[in-house]
């Protein structure tokens, strides 16, 4: 009836602690664990090939951990190695793409909706893909938005070079007449007060992440694989990190509002120099 299996979740690097914070919300009883491939971080301009290979390293790393569920936290890796995967395991794989594209059909009136992405998770094409296989009669706005991800990383996310890049980068999505955007990436929730103002408030913006965790919810109760109710003590959240895992727990740390996490370093794909 119970099961007390971890979820695990894989990120290209911290970014994926944006689904992680929306999972401890709503699914406080539920055991976690993250790898976040930070050596090897950003994902997003890399060739397709690349990113399914990373992506496979943490995946198998994860089962011989034993989880009950794999949820691909991150946008670029789920576009383009969600099939192939969730093809070869026996256990539930969720990815950030469909549960996005869903909020935004529910969310339209008019049936015009933008998203914005990594090159690696634009160029894919999948959220065109799954968009219009849901949705013929929608049009999908995309753009692909590189400079994004660094100013996050870079603590910049407030500053008013971040206003002025993602009203810039925004410019060709200002026309369009767009009534929902649907944040494509792991780091765009902390640009969210910047794209909002950029975009007006006619605009509903999707975050993924948050759309996500909701979806793993559900499919923990269709399964009937949900953890019983547990203490603070019991619950195991465990973080992998291919980098720093001193520079991980900071920003953990403070993004989780968590003190004292369990951050280890791991090395992935038999290759320590891997960059
Ligand atoms: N945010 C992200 N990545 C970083 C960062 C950040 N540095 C500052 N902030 N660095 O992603 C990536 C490279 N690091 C990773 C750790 O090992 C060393 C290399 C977004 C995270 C979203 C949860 C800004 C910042 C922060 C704390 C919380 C949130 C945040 F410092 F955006
Ligand atoms: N996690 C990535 C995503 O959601 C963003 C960071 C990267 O490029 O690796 O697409």
């Amino acid at each position: 009836m119970y099961n007390k299996q971890p979820i695990g979740f894989i990120d290209s690097g911290v970014g994926g602690l944006t689904v992680v914070k929306e999972a401890l919300k709503q699914l406080p009883n539920e055991n976690i664990l993250y790898v976040g491939d930070t050596a090897r971080c950003p994902y997003g301009p890399r060739p397709a090939e690349q990113v399914i290979d990373y992506t496979w390293e943490m995946t198998r790393y994860l089962l011989a951990r034993d989880i009950k569920m794999l949820v691909i936290a991150c946008n670029t890796a789920t576009a383009v190695a969600l099939e192939e995967i969730k093809a070869a395991l026996s256990i539930p794989v969720v990815g950030v793409i469909l549960p996005g594209t869903r909020a935004a059909l529910k969310t339209t009136k008019n049936n015009k909706i933008g998203i914005i992405g990594t090159v690696g998770t634009i160029n894919s094409g999948s959220y065109e893909a799954a968009l219009k296989q849901k949705a013929p009669q929608t049009t999908l706005a995309s753009l692909a938005c590189p400079k994004f991800v660094p100013i996050v990383e870079s603590n910049e996310y407030y500053s008013s070079v971040a206003k002025k890049i993602v009203a810039e980068t925004l410019q060709p999505l200002k026309h369009k007449q767009l009534d929902t955007l649907i944040l494509g990436c792991t780091h765009y929730p902390l640009l969210r007060p910047i794209i909002q103002n950029v975009m007006g408030h006619s605009v509903t913006l999707i975050d993924s992440g948050a759309e996500t965790v909701g979806e793993v919810s559900m499919l923990l109760d269709y399964f009937s694989i949900a953890n019983a109710p547990q203490t603070a003590e019991q619950k195991i959240c465990e973080f992998y990190t291919t980098g720093s895992a001193n520079m991980f727990e900071k920003i953990a740390d403070s993004w989780l509002n968590l003190t004292e996490l369990s951050v280890t370093h791991i090395d992935l794909g038999g290759n320590i120099h891997a960059s």
